[in-house]
């Protein structure tokens, strides 16, 4: 064992990190990385310092990162840029807009709608409802139709009522699964995730669950680097991705941890051996603390469009999915889904990824995101 730490740190990438936790005999290795940018924020701590078992800290911490997002406007305006730009044909088309031309309007707006992937049933549900509005005198203006367009799309993000704050529980740690299918964005979702939650004076450890790709766990730790936190990997390739995350789990209990993020590989919804590996990792956190996890988080990569449903669907099938995180919504002009994928699965977003960097990750508000593609 101590042969297999010697190897593993003098790995060039690790060789800066101290072990404070030799492998053997749990099989494991804890790197306690030194200080980064993100360790800064210590200070801030104090407003949720709280002992283990006492409530309200993780309440708090949820609503604590929703109010960001409203807060943190420009971040969504310029993440949704793409989407904006492909909507803005709507502005032009209703400011010359009188009542004869409404079937015309209605059209390029149904075709504005389409290409920005809201999906032919909202669309069409989202233009019946403005024709409606419009022949029965009650919309007389380009921009009275433009505020209830607006006012329509919140309501179908928001009519299905879940809440999109983190739901962390009551008992420390709180731990936090991602899943989803192969490079969605899974692993940098989870790191600026750590920094958020850091950022907000949470104690944070990772773990590298995703065994099936030795180059996934530096990936990890390149991560936990760069915002200061722990992580537990596993030590050799024969160790399985459960018991890095009952491992995690279970030195999350004993060292006082808040937040306990666990990756785990990318994996086909169709594949049924490895959604059945999936059902084993939820099952073995749930045996280290009963509860957990207290969110299974989903990333959908949001340049897939429409096709990220299927896949949502079943994931949620096999293991309930509890949020989801739509990445890659910067690249896209297709930040329509988010409302398709809200209304279609009734699963909250909870967070847009609008970047690679740490600071991407937008906790989804729906007011916000409106604002941000109907400007
Ligand atoms: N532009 C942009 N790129 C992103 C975003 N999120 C992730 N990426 C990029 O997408 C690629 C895949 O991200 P990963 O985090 O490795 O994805 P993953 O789901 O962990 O992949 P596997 O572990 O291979 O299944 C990387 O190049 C990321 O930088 C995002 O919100 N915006
Ligand atoms: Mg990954």
């Amino acid at each position: 064992m101590a042969v297999a730490a010697s190897s593993t740190c003098s790995r060039p990438s690790l060789s800066r990190f101290s072990v404070i936790s030799r492998p053997s005999p749990t099989q494991f290795i804890f790197f306690n990385f030194p200080r980064t940018r993100a360790a800064h924020n210590e200070t801030r701590s104090a407003r949720f310092k709280c002992s283990a078992g006492q409530t309200g800290f993780f309440t708090r911490l949820g609503r604590l990162l929703k109010e960001k997002a409203k807060s943190d406007v420009e971040k969504i305006f310029s993440g949704f840029s793409k989407t904006r730009s492909n909507l803005a044909v709507i502005d032009e088309l209703l400011l010359y807009w009188n009542l004869a031309d409404t079937d015309r309007v209605l059209d390029e707006l149904e075709e504005a709608l389409l290409v920005s992937d809201f999906g032919p049933k909202i669309t069409i549900q989202i233009v019946e409802n403005l024709r409606e509005d419009i022949l029965s005198g009650k919309l007389k203006s380009g921009p009275e139709i433009k505020e209830a367009l607006k006012k329509n799309v919140l309501e179908l993000l928001t009519r299905k009522g879940s809440k999109t704050e983190l739901q962390l529980g009551f008992r420390k740690p709180a731990v936090i699964l991602i899943v989803g299918v192969n490079g969605g964005g899974k692993t940098t979702s989870l790191g600026k995730l750590a920094f958020r939650l850091k950022n907000e004076g949470a104690k944070i450890l990772m773990a590298a669950g995703d065994t099936f790709r030795a180059a996934a766990s530096d990936q990890l730790e390149i991560w936990a680097e760069r915002t200061g936190c722990e992580i537990v990997v596993a030590e050799s390739d024969k160790t399985k991705a459960t018991s890095v995350l009952s491992q995690a789990v279970k030195k999350g209990k004993e060292e006082g941890f808040d937040v306990v993020l666990c990756d785990t590989s990318g994996r086909l919804h169709t594949n049924y051996s490895l959604m059945e590996e999936l059902i084993s990792c939820k099952r073995a956190v749930g045996k280290v603390m009963p509860g957990a996890p207290n969110e299974i988080l989903q990333v959908l990569d949001g340049t897939t469009g429409l096709n990220m449903l299927p896949q949502a669907r079943e994931f949620n099938e096999v293991v309930g999915v509890t949020g989801l995180i739509l990445t890659k919504l910067d690249g896209s002009a297709r930040g329509g889904c988010v409302v398709s994928v809200a209304d279609e699965l009734g699963i909250p977003v909870k967070f847009v990824g609008v970047g690679e960097g740490v600071e991407d990750l937008q906790p989804f508000d729906a007011e916000a995101f409106v604002n941000a593609i109907f400007a």
